[in-house]
């Protein structure tokens, strides 16, 4: 390939588009602190995410950490979380002075095991912190019905998610609290962005003093909040960015199919399914599943050469991340180390060539002739 592909290629609106709605802060010089435009996105959001409630934030780190924080656990306490994730997830539950539990997951979908939940629960479990993993729906059901038996709070990773459904809801209408990634990198952007979104005002209202140190009014800060506030040229990125996003997923969905179609005949390569019932996907992700981890490092390794940047989202395991040493004890994870091993996460943007798609599945079948799988 002469130009270099990566796994990823943010969605960007028109220049002139931008350029225009960004005008009149020249006049205001209001850019930031919930100024007009946050309140319009978050408004626009609030339907199109089909939630109650939404607090937009700077990135959808600091929405976990702030989310995780509004709920107001005691110290030490313990979550239970999937280690198939970004590192965000982890980070976001220690920062906050909490231990993450690390459950598996499941061989189908790679969303954390609810089966095994149970078995990791204390009499120091708070919460249950699972991430719709690719846009993949965690089983909301099952998982809502183990926190409300053992009064736990659900706080779901949905940086994956944006605009999906499941049986007609919007999925950041699931659990206590739900937490989108609006990054450069995905389905869509507010460049940097995110937000929480639950069905509670009393949680809207506590995140909108958290983000901005806590402060309630000029005489009283009530919380020890941080700065987390999106700024308004953020928020219009947002609010050109959704006028695009629905035609850019049914792209998506084209080039997921081509993939599909042209790796069908690989029978050591498991292509992705999106198919779970009742799901309204985003296709934000296309990731394959290698029949060994060798084959999964030299396919890797030989895209590259052919200048093709495919991600291992997510290897490591946030469990064996370097910084962690081994201070969280790991459960049984042989799922999540097996999928952790054989996954890559191949390119898919909407401005992809589908010849590029075509010439990909063509290296894959060419690599694995020579490799002999
Ligand atoms: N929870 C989950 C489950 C997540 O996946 C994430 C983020 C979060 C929470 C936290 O949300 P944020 O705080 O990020 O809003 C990328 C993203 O930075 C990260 O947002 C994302 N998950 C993660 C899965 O992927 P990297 O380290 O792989 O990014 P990077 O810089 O290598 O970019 C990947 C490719 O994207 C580049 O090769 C080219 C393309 N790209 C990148 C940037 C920065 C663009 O086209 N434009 C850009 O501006 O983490």
């Amino acid at each position: 390939m002469e130009q270099k592909i990566f796994v990823t290629r943010t969605s960007m609106p028109p220049y002139e588009e931008f350029a225009e709605m960004i005008k009149p802060l020249w006049n205001t010089h209001w850019l930031t602190n919930m100024g007009k435009y946050h309140q319009e996105l978050e408004q626009k959001l609030r339907e199109y995410l089909q939630v109650e409630q939404l607090s937009l934030m700077v990135n959808g780190h600091m929405s976990l950490e702030m989310a995780i924080q509004a709920m107001q656990f005691p110290e030490g306490s313990e979550v239970i979380t999937t280690p198939f994730t970004f590192v965000s997830t982890t980070h976001a539950i220690i920062r906050n002075r909490l231990k993450p539990v690390f459950c598996d997951i499941k061989p189908t979908d790679f969303t954390i095991d609810e089966s095994k939940m149970e078995a990791l629960i204390t009499d120091k479990t708070v919460a249950i912190v699972p991430v719709h993993v690719y846009g993949n729906i965690c089983n909301v059901e099952e998982i809502g019905r183990i926190a409300a038996k053992h009064g736990l709070t659900v706080i779901y990773d949905a940086a994956h998610a944006f605009g999906e459904t499941y049986k007609g809801k919007g999925i950041g209408s699931f659990g206590d609290a739900s937490v989108f990634s609006f990054h450069a990198t995905k389905v869509y952007n507010t460049i940097e962005g995110g937000a929480v979104a639950s069905a509670s005002p009393d949680l809207y209202q506590k995140l909108y003093n958290l983000k901005n140190f806590g402060i309630l009014n000029e005489n009283v800060i009530a919380d020890i909040g941080a700065n987390a506030k999106m700024n308004e040229f953020a928020a219009i990125m947002g609010l050109c960015n959704l006028r695009y996003v629905q035609d850019n997923i049914k792209i998506r969905k084209k080039k997921v199919q081509l993939y599909n179609e042209q790796l069908a005949d690989l029978s050591c390569v498991r292509t992705p399914e999106f198919s779970q019932p009742d799901v309204v996907y985003n296709y934000a992700y296309y990731p394959v599943v290698f029949a060994t981890a060798e084959y999964r490092d030299i396919v890797y390794d030989r895209l590259k050469e052919e200048n093709i940047y495919s991600r291992k989202y997510f290897y490591p395991l946030t469990s064996d991340a370097d910084c962690f040493g081994d201070r969280y004890s790991t459960c049984a994870l042989d799922v999540a180390r097996d999928i952790s091993a054989r996954v890559l996460v191949l390119p898919l943007y909407p401005d992809m060539d589908d010849d590029v798609i075509v010439e990909i599945a063509q290296d894959i079948h060419k690599i694995s002739g020579q490799a002999g799988m």
